[in-house]
């Protein structure tokens, strides 16, 4: 049991298919402690019965664009645990209209709310949850190969993934200092609540499978159990890090003539 008796937060499930679900099925899995955010009314709905499930403590809200919410979250959360151990981010919102056409063409408010919701967020989190972390808890977030390269109509993602990425490197830092680590996790694409308004998505999952160097998509299980190594003192020698969990794809160059399915 990687994770016994640890008390972990999760931000970002939706539903069963979100990435966050995946990493709380591998924590619970090893014996974590669970409690979920939520941002609205909507997605509380979802998120009860899945705490439910995966055997969660408790829910609460937490829209990270708002101040009040996420100071309001960490007294939650002092309240009823004291102290965590691990803190998931797995959130990121783009107004769907900048995830088509030019980058070119990003409004300065589109630009606003995505940089606010997926990068600024994580800034806020860490900092509003700092007091409750001690030597050896470990903050994850997630992110995306747009960050590094051209992925056609990711757009302002990209850059706000550049930031997230880039965060993360100076909050180790910080953090470092108190013994607390931060990595992101880059997973290759998967159909979620998130990717699901994403036109020729299919199109992006194909091409993983035909050219990445284990010719397949990753699951949601498959970045749980990366998050779980993450989060357990298996990796109290890395910070700072972005861990590449998507068969492989982020080392191409140049594919070897049309390779063969196996
Ligand atoms: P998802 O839709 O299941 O999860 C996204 C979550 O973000 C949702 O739970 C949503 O409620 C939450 N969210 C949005 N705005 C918020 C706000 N203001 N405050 C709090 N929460 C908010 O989709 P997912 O694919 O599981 O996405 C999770 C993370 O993984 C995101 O950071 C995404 O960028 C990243 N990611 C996704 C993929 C992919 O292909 N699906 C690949 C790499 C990285
Ligand atoms: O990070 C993401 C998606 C994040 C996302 C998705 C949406 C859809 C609905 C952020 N904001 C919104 N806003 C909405 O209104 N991914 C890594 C998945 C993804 O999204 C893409 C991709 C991939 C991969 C968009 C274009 C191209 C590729």
């Amino acid at each position: 049991m990687l994770l016994k008796g640890k008390k972990a937060l999760i931000m970002g499930v939706a539903n069963n298919r979100s990435i966050a679900y995946g990493i709380s099925s591998a924590f619970t899995r090893e014996g974590a402690r669970l409690a979920f955010s939520y941002a609205g009314d909507a997605i509380k709905k979802r998120v009860e019965p899945i705490c439910e499930e995966l055997g969660g403590e408790f829910t609460f809200p937490c829209d990270v664009s708002s101040d009040a919410e996420i100071a309001a979250a960490a007294e939650t959360v002092k309240e009823k645990w004291g102290k965590i151990d691990v803190l998931v981010h797995s959130v990121a919102y783009a107004p769907k209209e900048e995830l088509a056409g030019r980058y070119l063409d990003t409004s300065r408010d589109g630009f606003r709310v995505a940089l606010d919701i997926s990068a600024y967020s994580l800034v806020a989190l860490c900092r509003a949850f700092e007091p409750l972390m001690d030597e050896g808890s470990s903050v994850i977030c997630m992110t995306y190969f747009g960050a590094q390269k051209l992925v056609p109509n990711y757009n302002v993602m990209g850059v706000a993934k550049a930031a997230l990425e880039a965060s993360v490197r100076y909050l180790a830092s910080d953090l470092g200092q108190k013994g607390v680590r931060i990595n992101a996790i880059s997973a290759g694409p998967i159909k979620t609540l998130a990717a699901s308004g994403i036109s020729d998505f299919r199109v992006i999952l194909d091409h993983i499978e035909r050219f990445s160097p284990l010719r397949r998509n990753v699951t949601i299980d498959q970045v749980g159990n990366a998050a779980l190594f993450l989060a357990s003192d298996l990796a109290s020698g890395v910070t700072g890090d972005v861990l590449f969990v998507d068969s492989g794809y982020q080392t191409i160059g140049l594919t070897p003539v049309m390779p063969e399915k196996h």
